[in-house]
Parts: structure tokens; sequence; C-alpha cells
């Protein structure tokens, strides 16, 4: 991570405190996260939103102000994001990086992956929670990356980059490459479905991976979502379908043993069942219908943007070794693989907890 001049950027938000310490936080792939402290312990979150992948961070601060007040009027938990000493909700450095800082919400935990079905559950409660409170916001949201979850503008990226081929890789990629064109009517069947109109548009977090949430450090219940850049008007199948692939891995996001990895359906069961808790009678039949889906739909999307990055040569997701990308689409593979194969019962599943017979 490049160096900042870490407590100037922090002295240009209206913190009204000492800060004491400041330090590097989570491994995100996207932006760089830092925790601010007093005396008394964890304050606040500093980040340096990554302006390349979100091009319009102030359209994007703005859409975070929207829904979380919409959230608070509710009496619901959310993150409250502090002002820069110019009234906005961000600060823009000489380089021009954007910075936001919002409040460290206190006795919470935040976990990197499900160590047991009663987490799962918490988790699947927890995304319930937020789609139910921000079900009834009918505010307009900027689309902070576009096309984020459109399969259509993935494949349209998708072919671009294979024509590029600008890291030489192409040729040694055949049996991969096959992995995504086997499946691109399936996954374009499904988007159409979403863009008749048939499955509803609402408001989506966009990146719902279990480090995404926060859980109560004493009851263990979900307490909210944070990470909130990727927020926009999609389906909310988006979420449930980005969750199942975080939560039900046997294995790592980045497994070099992809035997490791496939789907549990333990924690699928459990993750559904909490979610269904929550949103059962919010949901339309059409979203019933993929839910199970859905998590099919994210991890297939998840390979193509994995291999689609190191076809360009690691230009968008931050890599820790050369292959990276290319372990990361071979396990998320695995996992798309697994899901695949236990989609019947996962769709009984869903039937079952829903009232409705098994088509
Ligand atoms: C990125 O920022 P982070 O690490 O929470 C990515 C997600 C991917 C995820 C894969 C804006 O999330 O879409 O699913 O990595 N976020 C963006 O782990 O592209
Ligand atoms: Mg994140």
């Amino acid at each position: 991570m490049k160096t900042y001049d870490i407590n100037a950027i922090a002295s240009r938000f209206n913190l009204g405190i000492e800060v004491s310490e400041i330090s590097p936080l989570g491994e995100g792939f996207i932006n760089d996260t830092f925790i601010i402290k007093d005396s008394s312990g964890p304050r606040y979150i500093l980040q340096r939103k990554n302006h390349i992948v979100f091009p319009d961070v102030p359209g994007m601060m703005d859409n975070i102000a929207k829904v979380t007040g919409h959230i608070r009027s509710k009496g619901g938990v959310t993150l409250k994001v502090a002002e820069s000493g110019n009234g906005k909700l961000f600060w823009q450095d000489e380089e021009g990086n954007y910075w936001a800082v919002c409040e460290y919400i206190g006795n919470s935990v935040c976990y990197d992956k499900a160590d047991s079905v009663s987490l799962a559950r918490k988790g699947g409660e927890g995304l319930g929670i937020f789609h139910r409170m921000v079900s009834d916001f009918d505010q307009p949201l900027v689309e902070v990356i576009k096309g984020f979850h459109n399969i259509r503008h993935r494949f349209n990226q998708w072919d671009e980059s294979v024509r590029r081929d600008a890291a030489g890789r192409v040729a040694s990629l055949s049996e991969e490459i096959s992995w995504i064109e086997s499946r691109r009517s399936r996954m374009l069947s499904f988007w159409s479905e979403y863009e008749s109109g048939l499955i509803p548009t609402r408001v989506i977090h966009g990146d719902t991976k279990l480090s995404n949430f926060l859980f109560d450090a004493k009851t263990g219940d979900c307490l909210c979502a944070i990470d909130l850049d990727t927020m926009m008007s999609s389906t909310v199948l988006c979420d449930t379908g980005d969750a199942l692939r975080a939560y039900t891995n046997t294995g790592a996001e980045d497994d070099k043993d992809t035997g490791k990895v496939s789907m549990s359906m333990d924690y699928f069961k459990a993750y559904i069942g909490g979610y269904l808790s929550e949103m059962k009678d919010y949901l339309s039949p059409s979203e019933i219908k993929y839910l199970a889906f859905s998590g099919v739909y994210i991890t297939f999307e998840q390979v193509l943007r994995f291999l689609m990055d190191y076809i360009d040569g690691d230009t968008y997701y931050k890599i820790a070794y050369p292959q990276h990308n290319l372990v990361r689409t071979r396990a998320q593979y695995a996992l798309l693989c697994s899901m695949e194969n236990q989609l019947p019962q996962m769709n009984e599943f869903v039937s079952r907890e829903c009232g409705m017979s098994a088509e």
C-alpha cells in the first residue's frame, strides 16, 4: 500500500476527538482502509476510495448518505458518515484521492469466513433486515459502477478483453475460457428476466461478503451492513448470490487446493433460512424462484471477473502473487460446479421454506 500522510488527512474531518493512533485495517481488494483511535479505543474508519473503480465518489457518498439516513429514520442500525471541514462527506487530497470517514461501531466483530451454521443463519438474517429496511426506499441512486452485476455488460467487457489479449495469456486459457462460454446463454437468459421487469428493481448492497457485515460481539446477532460503496439499484438476487458465494464455501475464495472448495448445503440452508425469516413476505414469486440460482449467477460472474482481470494483466484486483487471479478463477469455478450440482436440492429447500411445492 502506498504511504500517505494519514494524520494530516484525518485532520481534514470534523472528528471532535484527540487522535492517538491511526493504523491500516483489513484486506479489501479495492480501497485502502485505516482505523482511527483515541485513548478510549477505535472511533472512526478512514478510507481512501478508489476513484478508478468508483469514478463518481461524490455520487457514491450521496447514495450512502441517503440510504443510511433512511435506515436511521426507521430506527435501524447503520453507518454514520462524518463530514469533512468543507461540509462535504469526503475530502479530496492534492493528488486527487478521495477520502471518507465513518464512525466506528463499537462492541462489534467482523468475520472473513463463516465457521458455524449459526453464523450463517445470523448473516442471512442481517441481509434480510437490510433489504427489509430499504424495501420502501424510493429515491434514485447513482449507478456507482456501470453494469456492476449486469452480466450482459460483463460479457461485453469480456469479449473486448479476450479480443485485446493485453497480457498475451488467452492462448493458454482455452479450458477456463470454455467455462465462461458454455454458460453464456443461460446467464444472459436469467438477466433478460430482470431486464424485462419480471424481477423487481430494489436497493442492493452490492458486495455482501462476510467481512462487509458487523456482528454484535455479545449476542452474535448481525448488527448492520458496512462497506456501502457499491449500493445501487438492481435485483436483491445479486446480494443473496454474492452472500451464498461467500458463506457456503468450504474452502477459501482463492484456495490453491480446489479439492477443498465446495458448497456446503448446511450453510446454504442456514443462510437462506435466516434470510427468508426476515424477507419472505417481501419477495416476489420471481425472486423466490431464482433465490437458489442467485448463488450460481454471482459465482459465475466472479469466475468471469477474476479470469477477465487475469487476461487483462491484473489491472483491477489487488494480487498477492503473479498467478493469484488465475488461482481465484479456478477456486471460484470449483464452487460454481458444486452449486450447479446441488441446485435441485437448493431449490427444493427454498420452495419448502416458502410453503410452495417444488417445481
Ligand atoms: C471486491 O472491495 P472488496 O474487497 O470488499 C469487489 C467485489 C468482489 C470481491 C471479491 C467494488 O470487494 O465485487 O466480489 O472483491 N468489489 C468491487 O472478493 O469490485
Ligand atoms: Mg469490502
